[in-house]
């Protein structure tokens, strides 16, 4: 068939209405009594839908037929929030959509709000996979995202009584706009069954899987429009159905009930995203949730592979994988069973082209967070794929031993397969003997790994190996979105809007420095912002909070490691001294607001005593009329990627206080910095590489290094029973009730004492308040601040996403900018 060649539509209001009202007319059935901001949503959302399908199609079709090579960022969570505002402003369609929903009698906050949030993640890790696909759509990189459609995204948490409770995120419960649903693109996915082996004409011996449980996994498409660009991008989600094949015999023989179940239980498999960071449990529904993903994908791949006619061994020149940590581990020797056991290549060819095509990305050290499945587990639900790694590991041991002779201990520290009961497969260590390139995402991080959890691999296989890739965030969605007064500042400077396609031009704010106009108007816009939050806040808590008070915001999952327990715990000193002062001196201490946000795992109890705790404060301070708007507490509820969104641009400070090595990196800090708000912080993750760049006048450090913190929990300089007189006082407050029963909080006090305070927080307390201490004075000082916030703002290029893309591109994927020319 010829190009369908269809014309870029106009971008007008009579255009952009005339397609508004076809969708609420057609797609959604409605009669212009029964529209409602909901319906105006959709029918925006389809509207512009169909500019990014004709992109998309265009962006598809140009690399396919230059045959470009690809990058296919593999993650088990994409943590996308609402799309319709990105894509309006990506399409620089924002201001006609405005006027024309004016024109229509609707106004664009409310119908904005009314998306859901996508929120297929638990968050860093799947945030950032969302900011790196916003950059590869920019930059006019090809490559796709590859992910599982869960049904239900990450929880939605309501606070009862002060603790969290989890509510199903039914985010498919209206039409979804932004998804493609392609029923034609399904591959069949096993599970279970057994291995026969025989040898072929050449006499070698072959294997075939076969029986078992058959899944079909279908693909539905997103489409991620790059800013100011043609080029389109595609995240391909998978949905779990039940294969038709199997549901026919049960359903033949009479047994509808049967067949029922087995396709519910199919349903099942992608039904659910597990909302545990950092703590691996070993479910085998999650397993099979990893090869769900892990096959339809690489049976997708080579799909495309094979379309092209090239023979296999250019297949890493025109595929590259990256494992969002270990989670996709699973294509591994996926890739390996379909290239030798359904492809016929040899072990050697395929495992030649397995190594050129992934590389692995670690996201953290934490060691309760290490993927390991039991050899028996694997085993049973994917037999053919244990065997493989078994050989993977065999003659990647042999090669160990080759050139380290003699080393048994060696050897079992590098086993891919751990010894022990049960014998366990580490997850870890297979995607990097696996993988070409391994990479931590933060200076500090990734020189921690190379001397922890991959340590016994650099004799072997070289430091070349492990690379750093600081992790960055897209200007697009964490400035120009969230932030629109500043952004409107800041392209004024600039004279355009490139900056917002290279952040280095931020530069030009610190000419501004000093300039009182322009330092005035900087300042009403962080006020405007907070006053934004603080009716937010009202809103949703029903607490009133002063614009005019210190902004001091922690929002993050809470873990013991992020330790918003010694957040609170330094509230709870702050309101004692309040409350200890004379009124006339109280009243010359700086309002503040202590912000917290986050969701805690649902099976993490000590975390979820974090939050009841939090909120008992903050009932005890807030109803303190003595204490009135010097201190204010509030924990906002279901903090997702659109509560982000308005409070990120609100800070004045924001924390990000981990124990020393063991945050990989963050990236709210750099979202907080980017808004203009300082930082109060550990030496940990990028904290470090964001002081280097705004310098660290700008920063408030405190606490112990990275290289001091085993010491501190091994040798005899930790004394949980010595504690600092101010942390005792404080335990003191909470233990006499002053905060309710006290016996609830038992179990996390305890974490301090005889739990052994792994999290160093009775170590970095006294520091901690200093710095807390150094945050009030510097503060009082307005225009060093101002002067501050302007600094952190125009120096913070290096974390943009596109630059961590830009790096990737050429030093891990090797694939080139392809831009698809806009039409004549
Ligand atoms: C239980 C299990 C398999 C699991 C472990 C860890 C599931 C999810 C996670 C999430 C981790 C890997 C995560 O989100 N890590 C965060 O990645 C961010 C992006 O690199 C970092 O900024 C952040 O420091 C890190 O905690």
């Amino acid at each position: 068939m010829e190009d369908f060649d269809r014309q870029e539509e106009p971008a007008d209001v009579g255009t952009v209405q005339k397609a508004i009202i076809r969708h609420l007319s057609t797609t959604l059935v409605k009669i212009p009594r029964d529209v409602d901001s909901l319906a105006t949503y959709l029918a925006s959302a389809y509207s512009v839908r169909d500019r990014l399908i004709q992109k998309w199609n265009e962006t598809q079709e140009y690399h396919e037929r230059h045959q470009v090579k690809r990058v296919y960022y593999m993650s088990m969570e994409f943590l996308l929030g609402r799309s319709l505002d990105n894509a309006l402003l990506a399409l620089g369609l924002k201001k006609v959509y405005s006027d024309t929903l004016n024109g229509l009698g609707f106004n664009m906050e409310s119908c904005l709000e009314e998306e859901l949030n996508a929120g297929l993640g638990n968050g860093g890790l799947g945030r950032l996979a969302a900011c790196y696909v916003d950059s590869l759509a920019t930059m006019d990189y090809p490559g796709w995202g590859y992910g599982l459609r869960y049904e239900y995204g990450m929880f939605k948490q309501k606070i009862v009584d002060g603790f969290q409770t989890e509510v199903p995120d039914n985010w498919l419960a209206d039409p979804n706009p932004w998804e493609l649903p392609r029923p034609e693109i399904t591959y069949k996915v096993r599970f279970y069954g057994h291995v026969s082996s025989a040898r072929d004409a050449q006499d070698v011996e072959r294997h075939k899987w076969d029986g078992g449980q058959v899944f079909e996994a279908m693909a539905y498409d997103v489409p991620v429009p790059g800013y100011g660009t043609n080029n389109v991008t595609n995240i391909r989600l998978w949905s779990c159905k039940k294969s038709e094949l199997f549901d026919l015999t049960a359903f033949n023989d009479g047994n509808y009930d049967a067949a029922m179940a087995a396709k519910l239980q199919a349903e099942n498999l992608t039904a659910v995203l597990y909302p545990n960071d950092n703590h691996m449990v070993g479910k085998e529904l999650r397993l099979k949730q990893e090869f769900l993903f892990a096959s339809a994908t690489l049976q997708d791949i080579i799909f495309r592979f094979k379309k092209t006619t090239r023979p296999w061994v250019d297949f890493p020149d025109l595929v590259a994988i990256q494992l969002n940590d270990t989670h996709p581990t699973l294509g591994v020797p996926e890739l390996q069973r379909l290239l030798v056991d359904e492809e016929g290549l040899s072990w050697d060819e395929a495992w030649d082209i397995v190594n050129r095509t992934f590389s692995f990305t670690n996201h953290t050290v934490l060691p309760e967070a290490m993927e390991r499945w039991p050899v028996t587990m694997l085993e049973k639900i994917l037999p053919r794929h244990m065997s493989i790694i078994y050989d993977i590991n065999l003659f990647f041991l042999q090669k160990v031993e080759k050139k380290f002779p003699n080393d048994r201990d060696l050897l079992r520290r590098i086993s891919a397969i751990e010894e022990g009961s049960p014998q366990q497969v580490r997850m870890a260590f297979l995607a990097c003997i696996a993988s070409h390139t391994v990479n931590g995402v933060a200076e500090i991080h990734s020189e921690i790994i190379k001397k922890t959890i991959f340590r016994d691999f650099i004799p072997y296989f070289g430091a070349d190996k492990f690379v750093n890739k600081t992790n960055g965030i897209a200007p697009r969605r964490w400035l120009h979105q969230a932030n629109p007064q500043l952004s409107e500042l800041i392209t004024e400077v600039v004279g355009d809007k490139s900056w917002i396609k290279d952040l280095r031009k931020l530069i030009i704010l610190e000419d501004r420095i000093g300039d009182a106009e322009f330092e005035e108007r900087w300042v009403a816009i962080k006020h405007a912002n907070k006053q934004r939050l603080a009716d937010y806040i009202e809103r949703v808590c029903d607490i009133k909070v002063n614009p005019d008070a210190v902004f001091d915001v922690q929002v993050k999952r809470i873990h013991e490691y992020k330790r918003q327990f010694m957040n609170i715990l330094a509230v709870i000193h702050r309101y004692n001294q309040l409350k200890a002062m004379p009124e006339a001196r109280r009243q010359k201490e700086l309002p503040k607001v202590m912000i917290f946000s986050g969701k805690a795992a649902s099976g993490y109890y000590i975390a979820k005593l974090i939050i009841k705790l939090i909120n008992s404060v903050a009932a005890v301070v807030n109803a303190d009329s003595a204490i009135g708007d010097l201190l204010k507490v509030v924990f906002i509820p279901d903090y997702n990627v659109s509560v982000a969104e308005v409070i990120i641009p609100a800070s004045d400070v924001s924390q990000h206080i981990s124990t020393a090595g063991t945050e990989a990196s963050g990236t709210s800090n750099m979202k907080f910095v980017l808004n203009g708000g300082l930082i109060l912080g550990t030496v940990d993750g990028a904290n470090v590489e964001i002081c280097e760049e705004i310098g660290e006048d700008n920063i408030f450090n405190f606490g112990c290094l990275a290289d001091e913190v085993e010491d501190f929990r091994h040798t005899q300089r930790y004394r949980p029973s010595s504690l600092h007189p101010a942390l005792k006082t404080v335990l003191g407050t909470i233990e006499s009730g002053a905060f309710g029963d006290p016996g609830v909080f038992a179990p996390l006090l305890e974490t301090l004492r005889s739990g052994g305070d792994v999290y160093l927080v009775s170590i970095d307390f006294p520091s901690y308040l200093e710095a807390i201490k150094s945050v009030d004075r510097a503060y009082r000082d307005r225009p060093k601040w101002v002067a501050r916030s302007i600094r952190c703002t125009a120096n913070l290029a290096k974390f943009s996403s596109d630059r961590a893309i830009h790096e990737y591109a050429e030093q891990i994927w090797n694939i080139k900018q392809c831009p698809v020319p806009s039409k004549v």
